[in-house]
């Protein structure tokens, strides 16, 4: 996880930030019905999320498809799934969203 310096004599994480390095970290994304693989199961309820490009998801639950954390669910978080898609029945790969 890296901090981003804010030039603010006390530099500060938003938990939002927080959220989203750590994710990209350690977590595994896509997995949306917690079966450990992201396959097309996962893909379906990603799909039900996409908001384009500025539109903010209203459902809380699309919150976790949201992969860039900037609000909405769009191209960029989709390039983003596929980079994480492990196909059915094969574990997904934590940190996935890394990018280094
Ligand atoms: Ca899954
Ligand atoms: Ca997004």
């Amino acid at each position: 996880m890296r901090p981003v310096d804010n030039d603010l004599e006390l530099d500060t994480m938003q938990p939002r930030q927080a959220f989203f390095a750590l994710q990209q970290e350690w977590l595994v994304a896509g997995d949306f019905d917690y079966d450990q693989d992201v396959d097309q199961s996962d893909f379906s309820l990603f799909q039900a999320c996409l908001s384009g490009i500025g539109a903010t998801a209203s459902d809380p639950a699309c919150q976790e498809a949201d992969f860039n954390g900037d609000r909405d669910v769009d191209q960029s978080d989709l390039e983003l799934f596929e980079k994480c898609a492990s196909g059915p029945g094969i574990p997904a790969v934590a940190g996935c969203l890394r990018v280094d």
